[in-house]
């Protein structure tokens, strides 16, 4: 099997398009009032939710899981994107996709059958997105860049939230433009790992179009809300 067995475009994938969207990842959030932060992420624009799985292998962290990721889904009405930093990610594709995820990303350093998961992915009824790390090359997904619906480019190295930007990271958002202007594609190029309002207007020049809000974009500890710093992030972004 050398590629998905459903269509690169569906209908479903079509909130993956929109420019910008603001993703505030949910290992950041208040876990003692998740419901109530949820409600006033929305209430205040979020356009979708970031949910981090880890195994503590891939990473040396443990975030959020699957019977959160189902609880979260039952409460919200924006799509999830889940950002799987595990081995063995074929392992986690189709419950994560079961209990809600409407884009499944794993990391390719993660496996070698990137095209076996994408195929699982889509076959659950998810977009499928893969993440690299700050110094895994975009050579090493080229080829897949035709079967997926986003690449997440990694501006930390996976596992924390709160660290500082690898900004080396960012020249890879215009290697990815580029080859997508080249090769007439359709994936969304997202970001994740200290995306400020700077780092995203810097992003989105470079052709991101999927910003992950942690400590440094959505969840500001200098009483600035949920609204303004969402607001902030998008008029950012929208430099392009
Ligand atoms: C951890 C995870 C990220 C973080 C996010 C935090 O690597 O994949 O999604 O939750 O990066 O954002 P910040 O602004 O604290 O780095
Ligand atoms: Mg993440």
């Amino acid at each position: 099997m050398l590629q998905s067995d459903l269509p690169v475009s569906s209908e479903r994938w079509q909130w993956l398009k929109q420019h910008p969207i603001i993703a505030p990842s949910l290992m950041c959030a208040d876990m003692l009032n998740l419901k109530d932060d949820l409600r006033r992420l929305e209430a205040a624009g979020a356009d979708a939710f970031h949910v981090d799985i880890m195994d503590g292998h891939f990473v040396p962290n443990l975030a959020l899981n699957l019977d959160i990721l189902k609880q979260v889904k039952s409460a919200v009405d924006v799509p999830i994107d889940v950002h799987l930093m595990v081995e063995n990610p074929e392992v986690y594709l189709e419950p994560a996709v079961k209990a809600g995820a409407d884009l499944c990303i794993f990391h390719i350093e993660a496996t070698h059958l990137p095209l076996h998961l994408i195929r699982v992915t889509h076959s659950a009824g998810a977009a499928a997105g893969i993440a690299i790390n700050p110094a895994t090359p975009v050579e090493s997904i080229r080829l897949l860049l035709p079967y997926i619906q986003m690449v997440m480019v990694m501006t930390v190295e996976p596992g924390f939230a709160g660290q500082k930007l690898v900004g080396f990271a960012l020249d890879k958002i215009t290697q990815l433009a580029d080859i997508r202007r080249e090769l007439e594609l359709e994936f969304a190029i997202g970001v994740d790992g200290a995306i400020s309002r700077e780092v995203a207007a810097k992003a989105a020049l470079r052709g991101a179009s999927f910003f992950v809000g942690g400590t440094s974009g959505v969840f500001l500890k200098d009483g600035t809300s949920y609204a303004e710093a969402i607001e902030m992030m998008r008029k950012a972004a929208q430099v392009r």
